[in-house]
């Protein structure tokens, strides 16, 4: 079964998880050069100053800055048509509201693209993956000030006219979905997505709407801006979803995974419906939350529809509201599944999940989808060979991708592409280490420092290539 010869097959990576050269060529400090190392067993710390007794690992990252070319390289020889990359906000407005853009950041993205096009891989460029300037957070308290609306369409225009004509597919955030005043957000998170350190949030209800709500309104009005910067422009968001199944055919507990599955939609709903939702005011209402949709705003959220739906899928979770002898607590709340493996962190493998999702976004909203994040963080051994000899990661990316070719050719979801999370190792987001790698390519980098940073393919590199030369036919 082979998908469309058109079908954008490639990676997603995120500048802060692999540049490094945190402090050249005019680069300002972003929310994520501030946040330590850490392990599955010793959450990261943030630390807004930089502590000289501390490690980042973003500072050095796998020096992908110096060495995109080889990197890009290697993509191409994969036979990748798309890459998803971020512009790291702190490389262009170093203090977020700098007079006139870094030069020197510019012209680093502009030789980053055209080393892509030069390999015909289609750039996708996220223009806010937690990258936002720590300046912003310090002078203008990041997302709960709508100035810093303004901040983000100025980067906006400036990175999107720099590149026109070169660039067709930008998405406006990458996740922002996560930041839902009834979810019980991590201090870790709310910092990585919104620049907001959780000990200054006074009351979390009202913050993190005001925070959600200045996000999605920011993405709307991009998407009006990069339109209107050149018509061929084709703008996405990106959201990270988990599925909620019922534990049991208990009514109450159908009902809690529904809710658990479709809680955070609302800033999709109002990117692709051209308007805030009403029933999330009725919620905000109930909560004590305060917030008005101004008249202008109605109107931006009516001009600012999105073309495309960006997906990041990783595992599903369980709903419940029983608890029963024997019952193990899952990692996002909830019970274990008990039919699904688990990574060695924790996220369950549920590749029929993907299926579901998109069968589900697909149905709800009609617009083209795109898988912006999928794969499996593990532990890989290089073996005496000095090869990885990665069987168990093609095996979790063949059952994903059997699945994704289920829904478009079975089930007619319009998916246009699949972009592997993190086809070269990179720092992992969550947990701030090498140890948990998810690539085709092999960085000898480890979490003390240490390593050559040199890259080799392992495995999955030579099926991933041979994969996409056959179209999809696993
Ligand atoms: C997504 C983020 C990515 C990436 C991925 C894997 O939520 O968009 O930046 O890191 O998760 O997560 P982790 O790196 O923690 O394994």
């Amino acid at each position: 079964m082979k998908l469309d010869s058109k079908f954008l097959w490639g990676g997603s990576i995120a500048a802060h998880q692999l540049e490094g050269a945190y402090d050249v060529d005019g680069k300002g400090l972003n929310v994520m050069d501030t946040v330590t190392g850490g392990s599955y067993e010793t959450p990261r710390e943030i630390t807004p100053v930089l502590q000289d007794n501390k490690y980042y690992p973003s500072h050095e990252g796998i020096d992908f800055y110096h060495r995109y070319k080889e990197d890009i390289a290697m993509f191409a020889d994969m036979g990748f048509k798309a890459l998803r990359i971020s512009i790291d906000w702190s490389r262009i407005y170093p203090n977020g509201d700098d007079e006139k853009p870094n030069e020197q950041g510019l012209k680093f993205y502009e030789s980053m693209i055209d080393e892509l096009i030069k390999h015909k891989i289609e750039p996708i460029i996220t223009l806010f993956h937690f990258e936002l300037p720590i300046a912003i957070m310090k002078k203008y308290n990041s997302w709960l000030n709508r100035e810093t609306i303004n901040l983000y369409l100025r980067f906006v225009e400036t990175v999107v006219t720099a590149y026109k004509g070169k660039v067709k597919y930008w998405v406006t955030f990458n996740e922002m979905n996560h930041l839902d005043p009834e979810t019980d957000v991590s201090s870790l998170f709310t910092y990585m997505l919104a620049g907001v350190e959780y000990s200054k949030i006074k009351n979390k209800e009202q913050d993190l709407a005001v925070i959600g709500y200045n996000m999605t309104l920011a993405s709307v009005k991009a998407v009006k801006l990069i339109h209107e910067i050149d018509a061929n422009n084709q703008v996405g968001c990106v959201f990270g979803l988990t599925p909620s199944y019922p534990r049991t055919c208990k009514p109450e507990e159908v009902m809690k995974s529904f809710n658990d599955t479709i809680r955070d939609f609302y800033q999709i709903d109002a990117m692709t419906y051209g308007e805030f939702p009403k029933y999330k005011l009725h919620e905000y209402k109930k909560m004590g939350v305060n917030l008005e949709v101004s008249p202008e705003d109605q109107k931006a959220f009516k001009e600012g529809i999105l073309d495309f739906i960006g997906l990041n899928y990783y595992m599903s979770q369980v709903s419940s509201v029983t608890t029963e002898e024997g019952d193990q607590e899952s990692l996002f709340g909830g019970v274990v599944n008990p039919y699904l493996e688990k990574s060695a962190w924790g996220w369950t493998v549920d590749p029929l999940g993907l299926r579901y999702l998109l069968n589900f976004m697909y149905r709800k909203y009609q617009k083209p989808i795109i898988i912006c994040e999928n794969g499996l963080g593990a532990v890989d051994e290089v073996g005496e060979d000095g090869v990885v000899h990665d069987d168990y990661r093609i095996d979790y990316l063949n059952k994903h991708l059997t699945q994704l070719k289920n829904a478009v050719l079975e089930d007619g979801v319009e998916c246009f592409g699949y972009l592997m999370w993190g086809p070269i190792d990179l720092v992992s987001a969550t947990t701030g280490e090498m140890k948990k790698r998810y690539g085709f390519i092999y960085v000898d980098k480890h979490d003390d420092g240490s390593g050559d940073l040199s890259r080799t393919p392992k495995d999955s590199y030579y099926w991933y290539k041979n994969l996409i030369k056959e179209n999809g036919d696993n």
